[in-house]
Formats: structure tokens, C-alpha cells, sequence
């Protein structure tokens, strides 16, 4: 098949075909029934934009700023854990790809490049995503290397104090048991059915590390040991004070991702955050919870003005991005969608894919009658309970 994608849905079936299916699965699969994945996405589907028409939209503007990031369109790049497996070094061609489309890359703490080499790809700078450890001192080193390569935005990640039953990863082997690893390098039938970038990766036959952790997991031989590390290391006893002893160490802007109820928001808010993602993990993680689009509104309504908020969750096109900020967010994440595309086609997929998120953004708001981002307000969308 030759298919020219346009579309996320396109990279998906392109990104299918391409990875192995314990990589594919991991990326596109969510907790228990994925009743909360899908929700993400139809939840956006029912968001009805209000057409206007004869309003000289002859020149339009997408760009707005992130969390004091100016951004070609209010998208960022979300953290894709193991992303760097999707293809060759996939986080630098991913990062390439953001620098060249104006939008915020944002490296994962779980990531297989590390945040210097990310760091070298250019001077433009990206956002670093960090888990609580136990161990903080590992914490306080971590926050000081992507100090000092030029990070200045962190986003910190409270969704994930244990983390979810996924059914596809027990099933293939790399959650709860089993480890596809050692069976994957167990012998050639098994080499020879999985893609060689998947073992070599620029490492030169090494096997995979996980560049931010490789020092603190010196004796690592597989990613199921630094995933094992990483489990242990997750701090299920985090609370909202830990947020402030993270405040006092990071001096550059703190975005806090996992929020999904107002109380969260407004502590969140209270701990020193200067932005919240509403966030489910993308139905990762509490499978059956509400859609991260629909509960976006309660979010921005209860935290303080001058607490950005974005969203992630569910995101798939452009006209998404204009009913997120139509609905009160300063932007979105996109996690998923750059996953595809980075695997289907790699820079140039993830290029294009924010091309299209761009022109898609573009149309929804001539489309509705508006020429900037800062004019999108709910008044350009139908909800359920608006009179037509
Ligand atoms: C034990 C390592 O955010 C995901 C990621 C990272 C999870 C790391 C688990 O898969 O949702």
C-alpha cells in the first residue's frame, strides 16, 4: 500500500504496519478496556465549531504563546515514553521536526535519547518532563543536567504514582511479567522479524539505553531493567508539598500534567505552578474516567487566571486544537499523533503531520470567522445545551 498520509489516522495505519507489535501496541494501547482512550477522541468529535462567514479572513494568525514559549500554533509536543524507539534516534527527528514547524518538543524523562544530545540538535530550546523519584537526589541531578543544556520549561507529571494496567503490555510481554526483551533477543528468527533499527539505533549493536537514566542503572543489559528501575523509583507517597520542594529547586517555569478535577487545578495552582495539563495519559492510566476535553472547561474555569492551562488527550487534528482553546485552554499536547508519524515516516512524517495541524488550525478559524487565537472564545462552538 502506498498511501499518502494526511491525517493521523493515515500515520496510525502506516506506523501498524511498520513497528513491532509489542512497540505499536505500547503506544496505541491504553488501560484496561480503553474505555477512556476513545472517549478522549469522541468527546472532541461532538464539539460542534459555529461556522461564520463574510468576515474578511483574508489573512489569518495561529500563533500564540506556551507557558512564555511563542509558538507557531498552540501545540507542544507531548512527552512519549521510549519514543526514541519508534525509529532511528526518533526523539531527535522529532525535535527537528518541532523545531522546524515553530512548536515546543518535549523530551520524556523515560526517553532513549538523553538531554544532551537532544540539546545538541539546536540552540531552540525544548521542555523536559520529570516523574517524582524516591530518590531526589536523582531528582535535583536530572533538574540540573536540562538546566544546564537549556531547558527552561519543565513539565512535571502527576498521573503516574503507580502506573496502569494496560492489557496490551501484560498480553506482549513487557508489563506485569515476561519480559518481551529477553525473548525478542533470544534468537535470529526473532533478529531477523524486527526492523534493525530497533537493536542498533546509532548504538552500534548495544542495546538500547534509556539516555537520561543510563548512569543511575549502570548495570542495565535490556530496557526491562531500567523499566524495573523506573517502577521502583516512581513515588506513590507524592503529595501536593513535594510540588513545592520541586518549586524551590526549579527556577524556570513548572507545568504540572495530570490534572483532571478543579481541586487538583487550584492545588496545583497553589503549589507554585505556572501552567496545568488536563490530562488522563491519555487514557493510560484510570481507564473509564472522563474525557480530558470535557472536563477542560471546570479546570479553567476554577484556577487562577494567570495559570496557563493546556489539555491533552484525544487530540487528532487541527480543528481539535481551535475546540480545546475555544474551550478555554492556552494550547494543547499532542502524544500520540507525533508517535505515528515519527514511526511511519520519521522527520519528515512528524514535519508533515504538524504542517496539517497547522492549516487545519488555519481554516477553523477563517472558517468560524476569526483571524487570531486570541479571538477563538466559546462563542464559536455549538455545545449540547446551546440553542442553535
Ligand atoms: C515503568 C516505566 O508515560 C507511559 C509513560 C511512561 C511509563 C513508564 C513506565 O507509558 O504512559
Amino acid at each position: 500500500m502506498n498511501l499518502v498520509p494526511v491525517s493521523v489516522s493515515d500515520y496510525r495505519r502506516i506506523a501498524e504496519r511498520k513497528l513491532p507489535r509489542f512497540l505499536f501496541d505500547y503506544v496505541d494501547g491504553g488501560a484496561y478496556g480503553e474505555v477512556t482512550l476513545a472517549r478522549n477522541v469522541a468527546d472532541f468529535a461532538g464539539i460542534s465549531p459555529r461556522q461564520r462567514v463574510m468576515r474578511d479572513v483574508s489573512s489569518v494568525d495561529t500563533s500564540a504563546s506556551l507557558a512564555g514559549t511563542d509558538c507557531a500554533i498552540p501545540l507542544a509536543l507531548a512527552p512519549v515514553g521510549m519514543g526514541g524507539m519508534l525509529a532511528r534516534r526518533a526523539e531527535i527527528q522529532a525535535k527537528r521536526a518541532a523545531d522546524a514547524a515553530g512548536v515546543p518538543f518535549t523530551l520524556s524523562t523515560v526517553s532513549i535519547c538523553s538531554l544532551e544530545e537532544v540539546a545538541e540538535v539546536s540552540d531552540r530550546p525544548f521542555w523536559f518532563q520529570l516523574y517524582m523519584l524516591r530518590d531526589r537526589g536523582v531528582v535535583t541531578e536530572i533538574l540540573n543536567r536540562a538546566w544546564s543544556v537549556g531547558v527552561r520549561t519543565l513539565v512535571f507529571t502527576v498521573d503516574l504514582a503507580v502506573v496502569g494496567e494496560r492489557y496490551r503490555d501484560v498480553r506482549n510481554g513487557i508489563a506485569g511479567g515476561a519480559s518481551t526483551w529477553g525473548r525478542l533477543r533470544a534468537g535470529p528468527l526473532s533478529y531477523l522479524s524486527h526492523p534493525r533499527w530497533l537493536w542498533d539505533v546509532g548504538l552500534k549493536g548495544k542495546p538500547h539505553t534509556f539516555g537520561n537514566l543510563a548512569s543511575y542503572v549502570p548495570a542495565a543489559t535490556n530496557p526491562t531493567q531500567y523499566r524495573d528501575w523506573v517502577g521502583r523509583q516512581f513515588d506513590a507517597s507524592v503529595t501536593w508539598k513535594d510540588i513545592a520542594w520541586l518549586r524551590e529547586q526549579w527556577q524556570g517555569q513548572l507545568i504540572i500534567k495530570g490534572v483532571l478535577s478543579p481541586e487538583d487545578g487550584i492545588a496545583a495552582a497553589q503549589a507554585g505552578a505556572d501552567a496545568v495539563v488536563v490530562s488522563n495519559h491519555g487514557g493510560r492510566q484510570l481507564d473509564g474516567v472522563a474525557s480530558s476535553v470535557s472536563t477542560l472547561p471546570r479546570v479553567r474555569e476554577a484556577v487562577p487566571e494567570q495559570v496557563s492551562v493546556l489539555m491533552d488527550g484525544g487530540v487528532r487534528c487541527g480543528l481539535d486544537v481551535f475546540r480545546a482553546v475555544a474551550l478555554g485552554a492556552d494550547g494543547v499536547m499532542i502524544g500520540r499523533p507525533w508517535a505515528y508519524a515519527v514511526a511511519a515516516r520519521g522527520e519528515a512524517g512528524v514535519r508533515g503531520l504538524l504542517e496539517a495541524f497547522a492549516r487545519e488550525m488555519s481554516v477553523a478559524l477563517a472558517l468560524c470567522g476569526v483571524t487570531s487565537v486570541a479571538e477563538v472564545s466559546r462563542d464559536l462552538l455549538i455545545l449540547d445545551n446551546d440553542r442553535h
